[in-house]
């Protein structure tokens, strides 16, 4: 009975009622009969039909979620909602999930979570961190056939057949068909009436392309996008991932994983102080990538005990045994890490693409091979090669298989190739962002400095494409400054890839992004400096502020200063003169 007063007050009358306070408890509003009453109704959105028969409804009291770098520790109730919609003429079906916070909690917003890798979800990892601030978060399957379906494997109907709508959903359209239908169906579970429903959106690496997918389309669709270390321009980026096995196959070096982290420690102990704080973090990659020759490390011994599990830090290895290894760092090896750090060019000598920071960790790139006693690249059977295989060739595998003709040139017209195949729907570089502008929206763009994934300066690039695209006639200084009204990119020390470090645990992480946004959208209070807290080691639960974008941050006597520096800002930018095209 009291469902379908719900259901008629919501559906019928939406907008004539004053918001009422209400004191559901979860038990009373968590039920099949409620959900199924606060569906959107038909015809809410065009082409989709939600299937109140596929409502699956549990309430959870007191879950725990501990341990993540995107949000604090915490203990919650809520409502863990699912359901499927299919699109017309399709036949299709897409399942979403929904976690809602107890009544008594809900602080009148919603977050849309996204994927990472090939993933267009991350499963119930990051949901949390909406119910912890009053938030419904939700996540989607996109169709792919179940929530832990990864894109890649079905993104091909067969060989030679790309499949379109996984293609699109995966790209921009299912994030945008959750979060549009989370926001109706959270406006009607709350009797939220007029009320502003307050709309974010936090996720890291391929949710961070995910992220700007959104950012770029739906102005006004999120009041605040939280998005990390973003694999966005992303027929370069996975073009990318193969990039340091072609320099070590084309120098005819594969460095054992020992020797490269050898090489990566010693940059890092030499690189920290050049910040004016000694504490294992080198906070300013770009005075070291100006002042440290690594050709200094060339002699040095190096040594590690063996170990077993999986191995490779950027590259899906397998469970390879790593043997003992030791010796005295080569100057091929330091060859091979000089021209990673360098970035792709190509035969002509001019510049293809950019790459990873100096101390970021690029020792996951070769692996051992028991059978034949060899070090080898993982790089032909990575995410690079994945994409090559099934998103350039069509080729349902992961792996290029043979790669003997792979140079550096190859690497630069499958970048172009993917670009141009993919621009409509994974490049994701529009740099206009006047529609989310306009709507009000804020940006908090973060990325690691020690990222060894996706080049930090990826996120830097498009930072400056999208100021000189929306500025062009404002001054450097004058186009930051208005820019970061509502948009700001922060490059936070030590981090990896959407990640803390090992090699540098003393850095900080940007755990409270969501409040920092919450404050910045509700309360109007900007970020000039971004909240981060020391997760681990020595300092674990210090809280650091992080220089915004372009000032850098510089311990004076033990004070932080956030500086401008031109000599440092310029090392980050790149020009792609291989390109004849803008890039953004
Ligand atoms: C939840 O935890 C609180 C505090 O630990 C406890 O008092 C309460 O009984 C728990 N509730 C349930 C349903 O387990
Ligand atoms: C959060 O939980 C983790 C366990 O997953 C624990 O290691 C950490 O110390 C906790 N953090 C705080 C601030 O309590
Ligand atoms: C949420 O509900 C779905 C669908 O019933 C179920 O598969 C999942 O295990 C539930 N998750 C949690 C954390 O309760
Ligand atoms: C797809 O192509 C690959 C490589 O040519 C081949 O190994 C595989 O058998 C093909 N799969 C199908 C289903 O034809
Ligand atoms: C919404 O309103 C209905 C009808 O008054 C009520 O039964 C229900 O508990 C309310 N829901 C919430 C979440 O307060
Ligand atoms: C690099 O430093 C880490 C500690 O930060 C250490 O565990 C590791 O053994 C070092 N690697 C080498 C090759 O010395
Ligand atoms: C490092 O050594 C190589 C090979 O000897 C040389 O070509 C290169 O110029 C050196 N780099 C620097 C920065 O000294
Ligand atoms: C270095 O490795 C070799 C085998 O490659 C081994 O014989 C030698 O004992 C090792 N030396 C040290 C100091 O670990
Ligand atoms: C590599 O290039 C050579 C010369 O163009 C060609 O004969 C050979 O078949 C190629 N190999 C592969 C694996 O494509
Ligand atoms: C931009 O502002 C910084 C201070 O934030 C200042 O040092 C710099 O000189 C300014 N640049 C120009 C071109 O005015
Ligand atoms: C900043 O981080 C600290 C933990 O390091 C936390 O206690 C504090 O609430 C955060 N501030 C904001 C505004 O999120
Ligand atoms: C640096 O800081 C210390 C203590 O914080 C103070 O005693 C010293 O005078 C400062 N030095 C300078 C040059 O400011
Ligand atoms: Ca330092």
């Amino acid at each position: 009975m009291r469902s379908m007063i719900h259901a008629i007050s919501a559906a019928a009358f939406v907008g004539e009622f004053v918001a009422v306070v209400q004191a559901a408890t979860l038990t009373d509003v968590c039920t099949t009969s409620y959900v199924q009453a606060s569906l959107p109704p038909d015809g809410t959105f065009n082409g989709i039909s939600i299937d109140p028969s596929s409502v699956v409804v549990h309430p959870v009291t007191n879950y725990s979620a501990t341990g993540s770098v995107f949000y604090p520790n915490g203990t919650f109730d809520y409502c863990n909602v699912t359901f499927t919609y299919t699109h017309s003429g399709l036949g299709d079906t897409v399942e979403l999930a929904y976690w809602l916070p107890t009544p008594a909690n809900f602080l009148n917003r919603f977050l849309t979570i996204g994927g990472a890798a090939e993933a267009i979800n991350t499963g119930t990892q990051n949901l949390p961190g909406g119910v912890l601030y009053g938030s419904v978060s939700g996540i989607t399957d996109g169709g792919f056939g179940s929530f832990s379906t990864d894109y890649d494997v079905i993104s091909l109907i067969t060989n030679g057949t790309i499949d379109r709508q996984a293609l699109y959903m995966f790209g921009y359209q299912g994030i945008h068909e959750m979060t549009i239908i989370g926001q109706e169906f959270t406006k009607l579970f709350f009797n939220m009436s007029d009320a502003k429903l307050y709309s974010y959106y936090q996720a890291c690496s391929e949710g961070g392309r995910e992220g700007w997918s959104q950012i770029q389309r739906f102005g006004g669709q999120f009041d605040g996008s939280i998005v990390g270390a973003p694999a966005l321009r992303y027929g370069f980026q996975q073009v990318n991932h193969m990039y340091s096995g072609v320099v070590e196959k084309t120098l005819g070096y594969y460095p054992p994983s020992c020797e490269m982290e050898k090489i990566v420690n010693l940059t890092i102990s030499a690189c920290d102080p050049l910040d004016g704080k000694t504490d294992g973090v080198v906070a300013r990659m770009d005075l070291c990538k100006l002042n440290f020759n690594l050709n200094s490390t060339i002699g040095t011994a190096y040594s590690c005990a063996s170990s077993s599990g999986s191995f490779g830090k950027r590259q899906a290895g397998g469970g390879t045994t790593t043997p003992a290894q030791n010796g005295t760092i080569s100057t091929q090896a330091v060859a091979v890490a000089n021209k990673v750090i360098d970035g792709l060019l190509d035969s002509a000598g001019l510049r293809v693409y950019l790459s990873f920071q100096p101390a970021a960790d690029i020792s996951g790139d070769t692996s051992y091979d028991s059978d034949t006693g060899l070090w080898e690249t993982t790089a032909n059977t990575g995410g690079g090669a994945e994409w090559v295989a099934r998103w350039l060739n069509l080729v349902e595998s992961s792996t290029i298989g043979n790669w003997d003709n792979v140079t550096y040139d190859t690497l630069k017209e499958w970048m172009l190739q993917g670009w141009q195949t993919y621009e409509d729907v994974l490049q994701t570089t529009w740099p206009d962002l006047t529609p989310y502008y306009s709507a009000g929206g804020k940006i908090l763009h973060f990325h690691g400095e020690s990222d060894n994934s996706i080049p930090t300066a990826s996120s830097v690039r498009y930072f400056e494409s999208v100021r000189s695209i929306m500025y062009p006639r404002l001054s450097y200084n004058d186009s930051i400054s208005e820019m970061n009204d509502w948009y700001r990119l922060f490059l936070i020390p030590g981090a990896a890839h959407c990640a803390t470090n090992d090699l540098q645990p003393n850095a900080p992480f940007p755990q409270t992004n969501l409040a920092v946004m919450i404050d910045w959208v509700e309360n109007g209070v900007e970020p000039t400096t971004l909240n981060a807290t020391v997760l681990q080691g020595e300092y674990e639960g210090e809280t650091q502020d992080i220089c915004g974008w372009p000032l850098r941050p510089y311990w004076n006597n033990g004070t932080m200063e956030c500086q401008y520096d031109q000599a440092s800002i310029n090392s980050w930018l790149y020009n792609f003169d291989a390109i004849k095209m803008p890039v953004y």
